[in-house]
């Protein structure tokens, strides 16, 4: 293993001499080709592979390095290295509740603010996925596993009361949480330079920054977000952190991670579902076709809800630490609040993919002017009705109805 004494970002050579190094996984001797795949907007990812020699054949592995600012803004945009640890602490703490939904970590080097980890090539983003009308039927199964285990044995409910501050204090990660803060709860109803907006659409975007009913809820959540320790968050849960098959779920990229409101990761994976639903308006275009991929899409985001709540109740009875959290009606009033605060998150991502500045490729990819703008149409008013309505919502039916309602009720002519 290099021990570099000093940062630098990783070249493909230097990748390559990190595999070599790594104890126990690639033969002596094997050739070694590396490729930086990296997508996101925040880091460097190597790819190594074996080619022939002593057995490896394809065997590889993921090398990820946090670069010291946001790659997609650059270096006028410094970003601490320190997420890198976050990311690695909490995909060790995810793989400890639930082993095979998270990539294996097999090394962590915080000098370099790099992690070695399970190559998941085998997989697709699941954006992607959903983009090619892909249906993933156990996903609804594997991630409502993930929400209920890593939320529910990270809170009060599930933990030790003084062991959890402890973490909490090990997941401060302010950085991270000031673009989410900037990016979701602030930027879309200001004329930030951040923004990223359509010109097709500015007439919406003018109407955010003046709708005081919309920003009185927002404000609400992003109070939330900022002050509720409730549970170790992903807190970047969109399709693009989820790897995926028809037959395994994978969720990577907790370098958001830290201790907020449940609602913000539930709503992450329901908003950007819905983005999907959206931009079906051109993806598919037989029309038939298109209404059962958003029947499939609106049926998974009730099952991920409904599998959510009950695994969630099932964990807390049988494994809750705090005997005063029996009271006859708790748990009820605890889970719808955290129904709505998923609903008012689903609609704070939806509207920030749309006006603000990471857009997301289910929408941002249509080729065709008219559909483009009619998915971000639609995007917005799902967003602004799961908003609007995030604290009056009582069943996951409600929070459908409100989006079905919205995809109606658009027309671009
Ligand atoms: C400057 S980072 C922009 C966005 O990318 C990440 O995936 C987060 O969603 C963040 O808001
Ligand atoms: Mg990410």
């Amino acid at each position: 293993m290099i021990k570099a004494t000093t940062y630098h970002p990783l070249s493909v050579e230097d990748a390559i001499e990190v595999a070599r190094n790594l104890k126990g996984f690639f033969t002596p001797g094997s050739e070694l080709r590396c490729e930086e795949i990296g997508d996101g907007n925040l880091n460097l990812v190597f790819r190594i592979q074996a080619l022939h020699a002593n057995g490896d054949l394809n065997k590889s592995i993921i090398i990820k390095q946090a670069l010291p600012y946001a790659k997609v803004v650059g270096e006028s945009w410094p970003l601490t290295i320190d997420r890198a640890r976050i990311e690695s602490e909490a995909l060790l703490l995810q793989g400890k509740s639930v082993p095979e939904l998270v990539p294996q970590v097999y090394l962590f080097d915080a000098d370099m603010a790099m992690t070695v980890m399970e190559d998941l090539s085998d997989h697709v983003i699941m954006r992607q996925g959903l983009i090619a009308g892909t249906k993933y039927p156990l996903f609804a199964e594997h991630i409502s596993e993930f929400l209920a285990q890593t939320l529910f044995s990270t809170s009060d409910l599930g933990m030790n009361q003084q062991d959890k501050k402890r973490q909490v204090e090990k997941f401060i990660n302010p950085e991270l949480c000031k673009i989410t803060e900037d990016l979701i709860f602030d930027d879309p109803y200001t004329n930030s330079s951040n923004n990223n907006i359509d010109s097709a659409i500015l007439d919406e975007h003018t109407a955010l920054c003046s709708d005081q009913s919309l920003q009185f809820e927002v404000m609400l959540l992003r109070q939330k977000f900022l002050s509720q320790s409730q549970a170790l968050l992903h807190g970047d849960l969109h399709t693009g952190s989820i790897f995926i098959t028809p037959a395994s779920t994978k969720v990577i990229d907790p370098e958001f991670a830290y201790y907020g409101p449940m609602g913000f990761d539930i709503g992450a994976v329901i908003g950007n579902l819905l983005l999907n639903a959206a931009g079906q308006q051109f993806w598919i275009q037989d029309v038939t076709k298109r209404e059962q991929y958003r029947d499939y899409l609106l049926t998974t985001i009730r099952d991920i809800w409904n599998l959510f709540e009950m695994k969630f109740r099932t964990l807390w009875n049988q494994h809750g630490v705090d005997r005063l959290s029996t009271a006859h009606g708790y748990q009820d009033h605890y889970l719808l609040e955290v129904l709505r605060d998923t609903a008012g998150y689903a609609g704070c991502k939806m509207i920030r993919r749309i006006v603000g500045l990471a857009h997301v490729a289910d929408i941002d990819t249509i080729p065709d002017t008219s559909s483009k703008e009619q998915a971000q149409r639609t995007a917005l008013s799902i967003g602004k009705a799961l908003v609007t309505s995030n604290r009056s919502i009582h069943s996951i039916d409600e929070l459908i109805d409100a989006a079905n309602q919205a995809f109606k009720g658009v027309h671009v002519s």
